[in-house]
């Protein structure tokens, strides 16, 4: 089933497909795929009852040259009707187009995903709202990169973004999400597991502070979660601000069961993961879209991760008529320094160049890294490359060049600091004595119960490298995102970081840390 723009449409026209009346519900899975190609345009899903209209699902703009799933669930106390609502983007020719309606008596699987574009999905707020960036801070969403896509963010002085509740039954999960903030030292984000049952049950699993003179920039990061399946657990964003014209905000969360994959990987089996298409003038003509199957003659059959023609790859694609046009994939901002494998597999069987470059998100400065040529054969190829001499901040870009009809694939870019061998573990703090309580690695973002006059900040690498102060490696896990405490008075905080009392009556301890001094 599909909507098309003809020659006499306006923008903004809508179709709406109705379903039958529905009885209420209080877990009912609303399941669809949906095919979005090219610019403009919105599918809507909305639930009306006969007193109020409520989106519960949207996306807007291209989503690439495939078929999509997409599902909500669906809780209503009264009867409601589904409706799906079309609405084309200004030019001819534009389709959207839906199949596989299924609608089955549960809770749809991934609930903890949000985009916030239609609502809170199912995290429910307190003291968080959902806003634009038109008139505000952050002026753009993460997720659309417009002025008109929503994100969620902190109204009061504090609030809590509590997960839905599942039934969580794997021991690892992984926690994506971006955030923004920006403020002093009391604007703060974490990530906390908290149990159900007990206000003590708690643990902070992530944090972020704001910094005075720092301006905010959407980030992507991860947090871990361990043993969620052991109890009746909730994921909360907790966020809190001493004062009005800071910000925190997050978008685009996701849960994957796995442990977390390291920053910049993606076999791109559900999503693009952090990877994004740059627009024009880098890109001329085409994009990297996601596929599976076949797509022409030319391309692969199945992807590397599955070896079928279930698992998803990214290739170039695209319509026009240009002789020789590019389209580049950029990563996030990496870390992996000084010495980084990148690993990537392509398939380019017709004419083509595929080249990875990094860029330094200090200057600017491209390094041409790998060059490939096309006519080759119709099977994939690894190619595996350690790369010396890192700049601490950078990103990866693939820019695939093609003349009309030739087509370049992509699939499980892997990217691991220090070796091209086996992925290194993270070494815990190199000691001869027994850990206590007195212990800390600021990894987790706070002083671990050591109580701060205000002076010392936990930071990493990357605000090092924004302010210009303080180091760009932590000693524990000596690369830009370990965390470390730094010594950064502001009018009127007091100096000092002071542990918990130690009885040092029965029992002798040693003392034992490094510093950095540098002036
Ligand atoms: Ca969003
Ligand atoms: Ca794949
Ligand atoms: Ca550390």
């Amino acid at each position: 089933m599909y909507i098309v723009a003809d020659k006499d449409l306006t923008y903004g026209n809508k179709a709406h497909l109705v379903s039958l009346k529905q009885e209420p519900t209080e877990k009912r899975c609303f399941s669809f795929w949906y095919h979005m190609f090219g610019q403009g345009g919105t599918l809507n899903i909305i639930i009306r009852t006969d007193t109020q209209n409520s989106t519960i699902w949207r996306k807007s703009n291209s989503q690439g040259n495939a078929w999509k799933s997409g599902m909500r669930t669906i809780r209503s106390e009264d009867p409601y009707s589904i409706i799906i609502e079309g609405i084309l983007g200004s030019f001819k020719g534009h389709v959207i187009a839906i199949d596989d309606i299924e609608i089955y008596e549960e809770e749809c699987p991934h609930p903890v995903a949000c985009d916030f574009e239609a609502d809170f999905c199912e995290w429910k707020p307190q003291n968080w709202i959902l806003q634009t960036g038109q008139n505000h801070i952050p002026s753009r969403d993460h997720t659309t990169d417009t002025r008109t896509g929503k994100y969620a963010v902190l109204s009061e002085s504090n609030g809590r973004l509590i997960s839905p509740d599942y039934n969580y039954t794997r021991n690892d999960y992984c926690l994506n999400f971006w955030y923004f903030i920006e403020g002093d030292r009391g604007t703060k984000l974490q990530i906390i597991k908290s149990q159900l049952t007990s206000e003590s049950g708690e643990k902070v699993l992530w944090t972020q502070v704001g910094e005075p003179d720092v301006k905010g920039q959407w980030e992507h990061s991860k947090a871990s979660i361990t043993g969620i399946s052991n109890g009746n657990y909730n994921i909360v964003i907790f966020g809190c601000k001493k004062n009005e014209s800071t910000v925190v905000a997050v978008d685009d969360i996701a849960m994957e069961d796995e442990v977390c994959s390291p920053y910049g990987s993606c076999n791109f089996e559900r999503d693009f993961c952090t990877w994004r298409n740059l627009r024009y003038p880098y890109s001329i003509g085409i994009e990297w879209s996601r596929s599976s199957g076949p797509t022409t003659t030319q391309g692969p059959s199945v992807d590397v991760t599955t070896g079928s023609v279930e698992g998803w790859y990214v290739y170039v694609t695209g319509n026009t008529e240009l002789v020789w046009e590019r389209a580049v994939l950029e990563s996030e901002i990496l870390h992996y320094a000084p010495t980084a494998c990148f690993t990537f597999w392509y398939h380019m069987n017709g004419l083509g160049l595929l080249k990875m470059v990094l860029v330094n998100h200090t200057d600017s400065k491209i390094y041409n890294e790998v060059n490939i040529f096309g006519n080759q054969d119709d099977n994939w190829y690894q190619v595996k490359r350690l790369v010396k001499d890192l700049p601490p901040i950078y990103k990866v870009r693939f820019i695939g060049t093609r003349e009309r009809t030739s087509e370049i694939a992509l699939d499980e870019i892997f990217i691991q600091p220090d070796s091209c061998t086996d992925p290194t573990v993270p070494t815990s703090p190199l000691t001869d004595f027994p850990l206590s309580a007195w212990d800390c690695d600021f990894e987790n973002g706070d002083s671990c119960g050591w109580i701060n006059g205000g002076a010392w900040v936990v930071q990493d690498g990357r605000k090092a490298l924004i302010s210009e102060l303080g180091p760009t490696l932590d000693h524990t896990r000596k690369d830009v995102l370990g965390r470390y405490a730094y010594y950064k008075p502001l009018n009127g905080s007091g100096h000092d970081l002071i542990s918990m009392e130690i009885d040092t009556s029965n029992q002798e301890y040693c003392f034992q840390f490094w510093y950095y001094l540098h002036s």
